[in-house]
């Protein structure tokens, strides 16, 4: 080769340089639409990343062009990933952003990030940086020496929580680390959080690349159809059933496979539970929605749960919460049918499974089900149990007197609080919430009326996930307001992304509510027999010597507008409900809006009749606590391994 074919093929730039450009160049395609794959990066300079891929930014920014990959300063690199995961999720995982963070703490704040990714199969790239590759001045600053592993650094904590992992020590390692990275972030199955770490000295080393690596690529993310067998089996084990029903979960709405499942319910009558990131896969009012199943369910889909013969679960990974501990599904001989892209999760429960796309595997039974369906019988025990449901939901969000006149001057209950959000809100608007005790309150009692306009993240439900994952919401369609629920207790954990909300001019409406201290593992420590014991923002009492003493003196209305945000403070409901049209009419680039709003944290939601396995002290000098483990053991008692035949013909044993 002469060197002016070389010139002609290669292009010099350093790794940082490289990735930018590899990044700006990618995009994901499904449904003949085709996106950017990444909307941008987020990021957090300090040494290791700033020469580096920061230089690489820069350079990208001024130059303006086609390949542009804007960058956003964070304030906190694991509220970055979540703003990144949160974007994902509302763009059906086809668009994310990279995330780069400097040497050490920098990157080590992702680790919390990365594993939400991953346990919510969210894609999101991660750049930690790394120290020397070459070592020669090792120790550097906030580098890990271990005695006994001169190669391992503290990216390699992102290992297990990663789907994808490389470290690119040698610039010739960049074109398959990239290419691996985007293979998994574009994988329905495989996805999550996608790790390429970065030492300092090679993001700013040169290299000649071959011009085709920042070529466009395209990568499709694939719709796999269900083999012709798996859907004739799944079929006739649905024939079979007289109470069938639908559990469905994230996939469905991965997949855009709503209008597929509401076509499915409405040929065969089979009523559908709802786990948290499968909320508001049929419509609310849709006569075969019962709403959440599962811990924090509705008692109308607990109670089909708990009845039904054959459960068909579609794109649920079978949590916890879903099965209530693996209590919710007492019939006998209950068998279930599982859809899912993933194989990992189609197997569970020795269920009988079906690997695709949940809208094409549903599209497909609903053909060869054709002429099935429940009798009118299930049909009107689904309308009777949803309609005392509905009645539940409506006395928490008007709760009678006897209640409201219970509580303390300026003092609401949550569900009014849920109440009012829910129906002052645009039927678009998301809400979004991750934990305390609204996630709970809000699966069970939200009536949501969109496909997108639910965001509860309860595969890590993750304090302090609320206030950036409502930027990315935001970012990833500004037609939709976001109602950002967070607890008082979740808000210090992260209201530092306030300030990028304000430097991007984002409009969020973030709703505090300030119970002081945790509404949700007070309920807990007292159902289990534990007194609330260190649940509640209080004094440390004078005699006692336990956090006992007063209310603590926190103003989180001062500090949200310490950071910047709008604030608006009510104390009774009519002023809460000017807040929320105050908010909706607040301007699109106006940056963050907080209402704050206090609650008696000891006024509960309508009880889901289920249960969730948290394990009690078997031995105790506490009379509290021996109470309470003679009820888990009870409920222990109710616990069903749900490995049942599958049902193929394969299995004739089964059959019976
Ligand atoms: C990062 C993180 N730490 C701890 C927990 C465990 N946890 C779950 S809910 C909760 C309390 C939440 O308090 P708050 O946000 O005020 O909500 P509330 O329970 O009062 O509704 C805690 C500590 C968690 N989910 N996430
Ligand atoms: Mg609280």
């Amino acid at each position: 080769m002469t060197s002016d074919t070389h010139t002609a093929t290669t292009v010099r730039l350093t790794v940082a340089q490289a990735v930018v450009r590899f990044l700006a160049n990618q995009w994901s395609e499904r449904d003949g639409e085709r996106q950017k794959l990444f909307a941008g990066c987020f990021g957090i300079f300090g040494h290791g990343n700033v020469a580096g891929i920061g230089q690489a930014l820069l350079q990208n920014e001024l130059a303006d062009g086609e390949e542009h990959l804007p960058y956003v300063l964070a304030r906190n690199e694991q509220a970055m990933v979540h703003t990144s995961v949160a974007y994902a999720r509302q763009k059906d995982r086809l668009q994310t952003w990279a995330c780069t963070a400097s040497v050490g703490p920098g990157s080590t704040n992702m680790l919390t990030g990365a594993a939400l990714a991953t346990i919510n199969r969210i894609p999101v790239l991660l750049l930690p940086s790394g120290t020397f590759a070459t070592r020669v001045s090792s120790p550097v600053l906030q580098e890990l020496e271990l005695p006994y592993a001169a190669d391992v650094t503290v990216n390699d904590a992102f290992r297990p929580l990663s789907r994808f992992f490389d470290r690119v020590s040698r610039p010739e390692q960049l074109p398959s680390a990239l290419l691996g990275a985007m293979r998994v972030l574009t994988d329905p199955v495989e996805t999550g959080a996608v790790t390429i770490a970065l030492p300092q000295d090679v993001q700013a080393e040169a290299h000649d690349w071959p011009v085709e690596l920042f070529a466009p690529r395209t990568w499709r993310v694939a719709r796999p159809l269900p083999e012709a067998v798996d859907v004739e089996d799944a079929a006739a084990v649905i024939r079979s059933a007289k109470r069938p029903l639908v559990v469905a979960g994230g996939g469905v709405h991965y997949s855009g496979a709503e209008s597929a499942l509401q076509a499915f319910c409405e040929a065969t009558g089979i009523p559908v539970g709802e786990s948290q990131a499968g909320k508001g896969s049929l419509p609310h009012g849709h006569p075969q929605e019962m709403g959440a199943v599962g811990s924090t369910g509705t008692t109308a889909a607990n109670a089909l749960a708990a009845e039904a013969d054959v459960v068909i679960g579609i794109g649920t990974r079978w949590s916890d919460f879903t099965t209530a501990s693996r209590t919710a599904f007492q019939e006998g001989g209950v068998r279930f049918v599982n859809i899912n892209v993933a194989r990992f999760d189609a197997g569970k429960h020795a269920g009988l499974t079906v690997v695709a796309d949940a809208r094409e595997a549903l599209t497909a039974l609903t053909t060869a089900l054709q002429g099935y369906a429940v009798d009118d019988a299930y049909r009107s025990r689904q309308a009777q149990l949803w309609a005392q449901w509905d009645t539940a939901v409506e006395g928490a969000f008007n709760p009678p007197t006897d209640v409201t006149d219970r509580l303390a001057e300026g003092l609401l209950t949550q569900g009014q609080v849920l109440g009012a959000v829910n129906e002052l809100s645009d039927p678009r608007d998301v809400v979004l919430c991750a934990a305390g005790s609204m996630p709970g309150d809000i699966h069970k009692l939200w009536r949501v009326r969109d496909r997108k306009a639910y965001h509860v993240e309860y595969g890590y439900s993750c304090m302090g996930y609320e206030v950036p994952a409502s930027i990315g919401i935001r970012l990833a369609d500004e037609s939709r307001d976001v109602f950002a629920m967070v607890g008082d207790g979740g808000y210090l954990m992260m209201p530092t992304e306030l300030v990028t909300a304000v430097q991007e001019r984002v409009k969020v409406v973030v709703v505090l509510v300030q119970n002081h201290g945790f509404h949700s593992i007070g309920s807990l420590s007292e159902s289990l027999g534990s007194q609330r014991f260190g649940t509640s923002y209080r004094f440390r009492g004078e005699s006692s010597g336990r956090l006992d003493g007063e209310v603590l003196p926190v103003d989180l209305a001062a500090n949200a507008r310490s950071l910047g945000a709008h604030v608006i403070e009510v104390h009774s409901l009519d002023e809460l409900h000017q807040a929320i049209k105050e908010a909706k009419a607040w301007p699109a680039d106006g940056g963050p809006v907080v209402i704050h709003v206090e609650t008696d944290p000891l006024v509960h939601a309508p009880d889901s009749a289920s249960w969730w396995d948290v394990p009690v002290s078997a031995v105790s000098d506490l009379d509290t606590t021996q109470t309470a483990y003679a009820e888990y053991v009870d409920h222990k008692a109710t616990q069903r391994p749900l490995i049942t035949p599958a049902g193929t013909p394969s299995d004739p044993e089964s059959q019976s």
